[in-house]
């Protein structure tokens, strides 16, 4: 019986089911990379534990759920995450703080009117972007990545944390947003010249 887990997003290169497959490249691990079309998602939701994506399926146990909680068990599986209990715990809380920052740009300026828009993210980016970008550089050290020379799941969850910023998917937040901190910058770019992640995007 094959114990190759699989992960099921949506078919699509972005935000955290991406991030799951970056994992899983940076571990150098195989996996089962089931993309679903949107078509599908209305039956699906309401099957998958919170009615979101991405899940991961380890054969034998009960599917799971949260992108920090797939992370996290990719990285112990495959030695990409630390062992020791209070690293991890640094680790999950930096990617917590990830998700936290999608949560808050998520609703920024939704349904509202384009100038509404606008003057809400013009003000995310001027304050709670910058704000969230200097408690993560605090906490990085000699780098390139978080803990060191070799990337970790956590990394992989600040590069697509950033990434959509960084290439300006969002109108109104500028693609410098993160300019003004080297230490996230620096990460960043490892992560994109890391050459399986350089391989799995260029693929
Ligand atoms: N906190 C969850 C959020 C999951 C989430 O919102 N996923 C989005 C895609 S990135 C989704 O499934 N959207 C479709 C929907 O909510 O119906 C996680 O970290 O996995």
């Amino acid at each position: 019986m094959t114990t190759r887990p699989k992960l099921t997003y949506f078919d699509m290169p972005v935000s955290r089911g991406e991030e799951c497959r970056l994992a899983f490249a940076i571990a150098g691990a195989d996996f089962e990379d089931n993309r679903i079309p949107r078509e599908a998602w209305a039956a699906l939701k309401p099957t998958t534990p919170f009615g979101a994506l991405p899940t991961l399926e380890v054969p034998g146990y009960p599917v799971i759920a949260q992108s920090c909680a797939i992370l996290a068990y990719i990285g112990r599986r495959y030695g990409v995450h630390p062992t020791d209990l209070v690293e991890a715990a640094l680790h999950e809380a930096v990617m917590a703080h990830v998700e936290d920052l999608r949560a808050t740009v998520a609703w920024a300026g939704r349904n509202a009117d384009e100038a509404t828009k606008q003057r809400t993210r013009e003000h995310l980016a001027a304050t709670t972007i910058p704000a969230w970008a200097g408690s993560v550089e605090a906490q990085i050290g000699d780098g390139p990545f978080y803990a060191g020379e070799r990337p970790m799941v956590v990394d992989v969850k600040l590069y697509m944390g950033m990434r959509s910023f960084r290439r300006g998917v969002m109108d109104h937040i500028p693609t410098t947003v993160f300019d003004a901190f080297p230490k996230l910058i620096r990460l960043y770019d490892a992560v994109e010249a890391w050459a399986p992640v350089k391989a799995w995007i260029s693929r």
